[in-house]
């Protein structure tokens, strides 16, 4: 069925399977759910934490391009949804940190990994936000193929990370109509406010694209991940979801999504479209791209700003749990 898959590194097939690792895949073929304390095999548990672990830090650098924006919101009604949104983005963060820990690494180390450059976030983060209009693109397309991504996974296999997906997408659907509602405002405003949307839509649309990927020839993880249920779909598949249930969005704003070869295909029951420009993804997870730096500076500021708050939780705990010992 997934031809076009590349064989992951380190998958089996079921005869060089151990007798362990046949009876696992057999309850994730047959829809069980995973919890914690579980057998699983080591690759299991290191593909869930790389793309938990991966996931909880998009959310968090992902307040970042919005957060440069609620400072300067047009009004006090678009300030609070904005901050809200964002505060919200915070929350996803700590329950996909939370999944993770449920794995045997901690948040330390989580942290450690991405500050050192070791662990990724998803490519779209590294772009700017250059005017209000792009927190309508955000919005509208990084939060839309967001759900796209995520609505499959809350039938993911693991159950804390499937559970965390059902809290998650309830969250983004309001995140996504928040942000298709800034668009609409600004295309029925004036010629220059709609050509702000437009210039928006320009920038965001191929990045938006890459969130799912790269294509199915180069993902190397995307065979292993499907048998192992911890991705439901291929990159290319939610792709082309997205581009069809954007582009009618886009015409009823009255925009032009900037793509010369986007038809309408009646066999395939879906569009042709440009694919985005694969050598600029691949500087962009490789740390290359316009804000990696300038992302990944402010995450550990953030940190290292935070030291004695975390220095003084630790010593309050070491006091309380003195304390108690001395009355025992
Ligand atoms: N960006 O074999 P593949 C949000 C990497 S947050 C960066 O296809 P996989 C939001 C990939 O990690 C949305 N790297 O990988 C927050 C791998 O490298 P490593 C975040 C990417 O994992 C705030 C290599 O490329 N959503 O919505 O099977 C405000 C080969 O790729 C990207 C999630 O994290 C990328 N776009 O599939 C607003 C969802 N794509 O790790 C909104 C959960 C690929 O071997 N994650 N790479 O060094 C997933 O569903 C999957 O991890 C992906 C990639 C579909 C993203």
């Amino acid at each position: 069925m997934y031809a076009q898959l590349v064989k992951s590194e380190g998958s089996k097939s079921r005869e060089e399977m151990t007798p362990e690792e046949l009876s696992f895949q057999d309850r994730i073929d047959r829809g069980e759910k995973v919890e914690p304390k579980e057998w699983m095999p080591e690759g299991y548990r290191k593909t869930l934490i790389r793309q938990i672990g991966q996931h909880a830090h998009s959310e968090i650098v992902g307040q970042l391009p919005e957060g440069n924006w609620i400072t300067r919101a047009p009004t006090l009604e678009r300030k609070a949804i904005l901050l809200a949104k964002v505060q919200d983005e915070a929350g996803h963060g700590l329950y996909l940190y939370s999944a993770a820990e449920t794995l045997g690494v901690s948040r330390d180390e989580l942290m450690e990994k991405l500050h050192s450059g070791n662990m990724k976030y998803s490519s779209i983060f590294n772009y700017p936000t250059l005017t209000w209009a792009d927190m309508g693109a955000v919005g509208w397309l990084v939060d839309g193929a967001a759900i796209m991504n995520q609505v499959p996974l809350q039938r993911t296999s693991y159950g804390p990370y499937s559970r965390a997906m059902i809290r998650i997408c309830k969250e983004e659907s309001f995140h996504q109509r928040q942000g298709y509602d800034i668009m609409m405002k600004m295309c029925a405003g004036t010629p220059e406010q709609k050509a702000m949307a437009q210039d928006a839509l320009n920038r965001f649309w191929y990045p938006a694209l890459m969130m799912f990927g790269p294509s199915d020839k180069d993902s190397i993880h995307s065979a292993q991940s499907m048998a192992w249920k911890i991705k439901m779909n291929t990159n290319d598949e939610l792709r082309q979801k997205f581009v069809d249930q954007t582009v009618p969005q886009a015409k009823y704003l009255g925009l032009t999504v900037p793509d010369e070869n986007l038809v309408w295909n009646e066999e395939k029951g879906g569009h042709d479209f440009s694919e985005p420009d694969w050598s600029e993804f691949f500087a962009v997870i490789a740390g290359n791209g316009p804000c990696n730096a300038e992302r990944l500076g402010a995450r550990v500021k953030a940190w290292d700003d935070g030291a004695w708050f975390r220095e003084g939780l630790m010593a309050h705990a070491d006091k309380a749990a003195a304390r108690r010992i001395a009355a025992e």
